[in-house]
C-alpha cells in the first residue's frame, strides 16, 4: 500500500490568467489528513515540466502519484488547442521513472474519463471530487481493490467499466489550505486574487454544460463559517486580500448568498471579492446591495444570450425579459459586470444575434464589459451532443476528446463576426478568447499588480487591446 503520494498539477496554461490549482490542493490536503506523506508539484511555472517531475520523483520517491488534469483544451473554436498531448508526454515520462500507483483526476478527466484514460494509457481515474476517493484508492491493498473504490473508474480491455462502488462519495468538506500546498506568491504577482469555492454542484441542465459530471447534479453548500475561516487563514498566511468565488452559480441555491455574505460582514472581514458566475435569474436589488456591502466588487454574469429563442434552445431556464431585468439592476448598482455570451448556439441566426447586440449597446456602461465566445464546445452526454449529431456537425463515432464545436447551421462564424463588428457601438468593451491570448497580457498583469491597479483586470481591456495592436 502506498504511503508517499506525489500530487502533480499538470496545468500550464496562462491565458486568460494562470489558475491556482485549488482542486489539486484540496486532494493533497485530504491525503495528508488521511495519514499519507504528501507533496504537491505545481507545473504551472516550471521552466521544464519533465525535469521538474524527474527532480520531484528523485527527491521524494513517491509510491503513489495523483495526477490532476484541469483542462482538456482551450475551448476556443477559432484557435483550438488540446492540452492532452503534453499530459501524455508527462505520463509516459512518469511511467519511465517510477512504478508508483497512478490515479488521475480533475475537471477535464471527469468530463470524459474513458476517453482520457485511453488517450493517456492509464488505468484509474476519479470522476468528480477527489477528497474521498483518492485516500481510499491509495489505501487499498493492490490495484484490484483500488479499482473498486467509489468514484474510481478503471480501464479494462473491454473499455472502461465503473468501479463497484459507483459514484464518488460526497462526504463532509475539509478546508484546502491553499498556502500549505501552492506557491501563492507566484500567482498573486499576476493578479492579487485567490480562488475560493463555497459550494459544489448545479441542479440545472443547460444544453451544453459539463458541471454535473464534475461537481454533481445537486447543490452541496459549505458551512459559511468554514468558508470565512478559510478566507481569514489565507489572509494570515498569504498577501491575498481579494478572493474570487469559483462556484458554478454564486446566487443559487436560494438563500446561500445571503447567509454567506452576512457571515463575511458579521466577522468584519476586510477583503474584496469577485464572482466567476452570477446568474441573471432571480437576481434582486437587495442581493446587489448586500454584495456591495460585503465587498463583492465585480462579477462575471452568464446569460449566454439575450434572445429568447436561443435561451430556450440552450435550456437556460430564464427568458430575455429576465436578462434585461437583471441588466437594469446591475447598471444602477456599484457592481462591475462582465457579461458573458455564447455566439452560435442552436437556433442562433441574424435575428437572435441582433438581440444580443441591442443588449450590449444598451447596457455596456463605463463600468461593464462583455466576453463573447464564438461556438460552443461539444461534450459527450450533453444535450448539445444530441443536437450536433442531429445537425450533422459530428458523427456517432466521434469521441469528442479533441475539441469539437457547435456553431448554428443558420449562420456562419464570418457572418456573426460581421454582424458584431457592424452592430456593437463600443467594441473596446468587448473581449473575445483571442484577446485573452495576446502575449502582452502577461506583462501587463505583472506591471498592474506591481503598481497596485484595482481589479478586475478585464476592466483594462481597452488599454490592453491598444497595446496589443501597437506591438
Ligand atoms: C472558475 C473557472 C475558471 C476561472 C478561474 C478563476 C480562478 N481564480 O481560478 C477562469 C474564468 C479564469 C477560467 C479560465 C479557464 N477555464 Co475554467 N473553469 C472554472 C470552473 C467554473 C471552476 C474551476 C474551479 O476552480 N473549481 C474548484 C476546484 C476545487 O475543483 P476542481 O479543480 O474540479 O477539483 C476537484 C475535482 O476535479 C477533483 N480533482 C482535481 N484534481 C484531481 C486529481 C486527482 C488525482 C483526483 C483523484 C481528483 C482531482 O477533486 C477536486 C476537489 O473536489 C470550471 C468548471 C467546473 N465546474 O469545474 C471551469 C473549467 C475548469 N474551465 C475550463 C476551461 C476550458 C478554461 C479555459 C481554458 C477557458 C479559456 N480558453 O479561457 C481557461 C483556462 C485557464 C487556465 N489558466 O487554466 C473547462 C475545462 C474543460 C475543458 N474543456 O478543457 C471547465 C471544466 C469548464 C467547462 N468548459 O466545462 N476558468
Ligand atoms: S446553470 Fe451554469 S452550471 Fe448550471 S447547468 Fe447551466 S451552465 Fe451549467
Amino acid at each position: 500500500m502506498p504511503s508517499r503520494i506525489l500530487v502533480i498539477s499538470t496545468n500550464r496554461e496562462r491565458a486568460p490568467q494562470p489558475t491556482v490549482p485549488l482542486g489539486a490542493a484540496w486532494v493533497a490536503e485530504s491525503l495528508l489528513q488521511a495519514g499519507f506523506q504528501v507533496r504537491l508539484l505545481d507545473l504551472c511555472f516550471a521552466r521544464d515540466a519533465l525535469l521538474a517531475t524527474q527532480n520531484a520523483i528523485a527527491a521524494f520517491a513517491p509510491d503513489g502519484i495523483a495526477i490532476s488534469v484541469r483542462n482538456l483544451d482551450n475551448c476556443n473554436f477559432l484557435a483550438p488547442k488540446s492540452y492532452l498531448p503534453e499530459v501524455r508526454l508527462l505520463v509516459d515520462f512518469i511511467k519511465s521513472r517510477s512504478d508508483a500507483r497512478i490515479l488521475v483526476g480533475g475537471s477535464g478527466v471527469s468530463i470524459m474519463p474513458q476517453q482520457v484514460l485511453d488517450f493517456l494509457e492509464l488505468d484509474h481515474a476519479v470522476v468528480g471530487e477527489g477528497e474521498h476517493a483518492a485516500p481510499l484508492f491509495f489505501r487499498a491493498e493492490g490495484a484490484e481493490h483500488a479499482g473498486r473504490v467509489a468514484g474510481v473508474v478503471r480501464r479494462s480491455k473491454a473499455g472502461v467499466v465503473e468501479a463497484g462502488g459507483g459514484a464518488a462519495s460526497a462526504g463532509p468538506f475539509i478546508t484546502p489550505r491553499l498556502h500549505r500546498w501552492v506557491e501563492t506568491r507566484r500567482y498573486l504577482a499576476l493578479e492579487p486574487v485567490l480562488p475560493i469555492q463555497g459550494k459544489r454542484g448545479c441542479t440545472h441542465r443547460c444544453l451544453y454544460c459539463t458541471y454535473r459530471s464534475i461537481e454533481g447534479d445537486s447543490w452541496r453548500v459549505r458551512e459559511p463559517g468554514a468558508v470565512v475561516d478559510e478566507i481569514l487563514s489565507a489572509m494570515r498566511n498569504t498577501r491575498a486580500r481579494e478572493f474570487e468565488f469559483v462556484d458554478s452559480i454564486f446566487n443559487e441555491p436560494e438563500g446561500y448568498l445571503e447567509i454567506l455574505l452576512d457571515e463575511i460582514l458579521r466577522r468584519g472581514i476586510k477583503a474584496r471579492f469577485s464572482v466567476s458566475s452570477l446568474s441573471p435569474k432571480g437576481l434582486t436589488r437587495d442581493q446587489l446591495e448586500l454584495m456591495a456591502r460585503a465587498g463583492v466588487a465585480s462579477a462575471v454574469i452568464t446569460p449566454e444570450s439575450a434572445a429568447g429563442a436561443t435561451l430556450a434552445a440552450l435550456g437556460k431556464g430564464f427568458d430575455e425579459g429576465e436578462v434585461h431585468r437583471a441588466a437594469e439592476l446591475v447598471s444602477s448598482s456599484r457592481l462591475r459586470a462582465l457579461w458573458c455570451f455564447l455566439m452560435g448556439g442552436p437556433s442562433e441566426d441574424e435575428t437572435t444575434l441582433g438581440k444580443t447586440v441591442v443588449f450590449l449597446n444598451r447596457y455596456l456602461s463605463d463600468k461593464d464589459h462583455a466576453f463573447l465566445t464564438t461556438g460552443i464546445r461539444i461534450y459527450p452526454g450533453t444535450g448539445l451532443h444530441d443536437v450536433a449529431l442531429r445537425d450533422g456537425l459530428v458523427e456517432t463515432g466521434d469521441d469528442l476528446l479533441m475539441p469539437a464545436f457547435y456553431f448554428s447551421p443558420q449562420l456562419t462564424p464570418q457572418q456573426a463576426r460581421t454582424l458584431l463588428d457592424r452592430g456593437i457601438s463600443s467594441p473596446s468593451r468587448c473581449i473575445n478568447l483571442l484577446d485573452t491570448q495576446a502575449p502582452v497580457i502577461g506583462a501587463l498583469r505583472r506591471i498592474g499588480t506591481a503598481v497596485g491597479l484595482p481589479t478586475p483586470y478585464w476592466r483594462y481591456t481597452r488599454f490592453a487591446k491598444g497595446m496589443s495592436r501597437t506591438r
